[in-house]
């Protein structure tokens, strides 16, 4: 017998954010979350959390995921089965842009529940055992002068728990950025993982004129070099670089990941959970994945990722970001170059009501 939803429960917090965000796509100061809590009739609550990007998002992206809670009021808790109903429900309208972050939510919070229902960890009730997965430090080396990101990309190693960081590119001129470049790398030396990303700032034909350029610089991967959903542009630029290209956090499910892979847009995808459609699109996206030889790695909501990439089989890299610790009771815990797989049942996601209390905005 599985749970029946008894309500969903959305609230918009602002959060503060340690390092906040400057990239080629723009500025974010604070976390804006939408906090989501499922209620079912077994007792059990299943948690996520929507980042909204924008604090004038979060009423919006609140009143969907309020329409979608009403649409499954009483059903059980089957994310796949909601998954479908809900997809099938909203076909004339599309399930893009806010509607599809509150589809993700919904499924993510299902998912929870069902772990907690079943008491198991969310990546034991997907399938798998408890593994390493390798986590970078991408909680900062935005858009700055090359000093000072040196500077914070010590910072971001001082610990010792990561072995691997991403630097953000995408500078108006591209001097700047080989300057930032070596400037970290000089820093951190040979043995650390160096990761970059531009943001989507760049045209095809720039975007082949710097790759090339930063080939000889030791890059891990080259994320979004352009526009998001150019997959054959994107191609053209992976075809002529060495370095790999890495995109993914944009696909808006896996039908889209799917047009990129036949492109062959990039080398490496990282699925946002909130944008591939939640665990039930995870898991699909990994099939993908999994079926083309791609590596899998995650964007952001590094608590969930960390289950299902626990639970994909070409697991390559968790994107860690402390941008919901805030209002988190208990922060996902990064040892040994490693995030580690919560022992509690569902995802470990579970608020500090106090914060919430503080940060909760109307
Ligand atoms: C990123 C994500 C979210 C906000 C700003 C920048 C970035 C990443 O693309 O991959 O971390
Ligand atoms: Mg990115």
């Amino acid at each position: 017998m599985l749970p029946k939803i008894t309500g969903i429960r959305a609230r918009a917090v602002a959060a503060p954010i340690k390092r906040p965000p400057m990239s080629a796509s723009g500025a974010i100061d604070k976390a804006a979350l939408v906090l989501l809590d499922l209620r079912t009739d077994a007792g059990v609550t299943g948690h996520a959390y929507l980042f909204a990007f924008m604090r004038s998002m979060l009423n919006p992206l609140v009143q969907c995921v309020d329409a979608v809670a009403q649409m499954i009021q009483g059903d059980e808790v089957a994310p796949l089965a909601l998954d479908a109903k809900l997809r099938k429900r909203f076909t004339l309208l599309d399930t893009k842009g806010l509607l599809g972050l509150a589809l993700s939510g919904v499924d993510m919070a299902a998912w929870d529940a069902l772990a907690k229902s079943r008491e198991l960890p969310l990546f034991n009730l997907l399938g798998a055992a408890r593994r390493q997965v390798p986590a970078y430090n991408s909680c900062g080396l935005w858009i700055r002068d090359p000093a000072a990101l040196a500077d914070e990309a010590e910072t971001l190693l001082d610990d010792g728990r990561f072995r691997a960081i991403k630097i953000r590119l995408g500078r108006p001129d591209f001097r700047e950025d080989l300057a930032a470049v070596r400037a970290v790398r000089e820093r951190i030396g040979d043995d650390i993982i160096l990761m970059s990303d531009f943001n989507q700032s760049l045209s095809v034909n720039e975007a082949t004129r710097r790759c090339r350029a930063l080939d000889d610089e030791g890059l891990y991967w080259i994320e979004e070099p352009v526009r998001h959903d150019d997959y054959e542009g994107c191609a053209r630029v992976a075809a002529e670089i060495g370095t790999p290209v890495q995109i993914g956090e944009n696909l808006l499910g896996d039908f889209e990941m799917k047009k990129a892979i036949d492109a062959g847009a990039a080398s490496y995808y990282m699925p946002d959970a909130q944008r591939i459609g939640g665990v039930s699109g995870w898991l699909r996206a990994a099939a993908l994945a999994h079926a083309h030889g791609l590596e899998l790695s995650s964007h952001l909501f590094p608590e969930i990722s960390v289950h299902l990439l626990a639970a994909s089989p070409t697991c390559h890299w968790l994107e860690y970001m402390d941008w919901a610790d805030a209002i988190l009771a208990e922060p996902l815990e990064i040892r040994d170059g490693a995030a580690e797989l919560p022992s509690g049942t569902g995802t470990g996601i579970a608020w500090d009501e106090a914060a919430v209390a503080c940060y909760e905005v109307e």
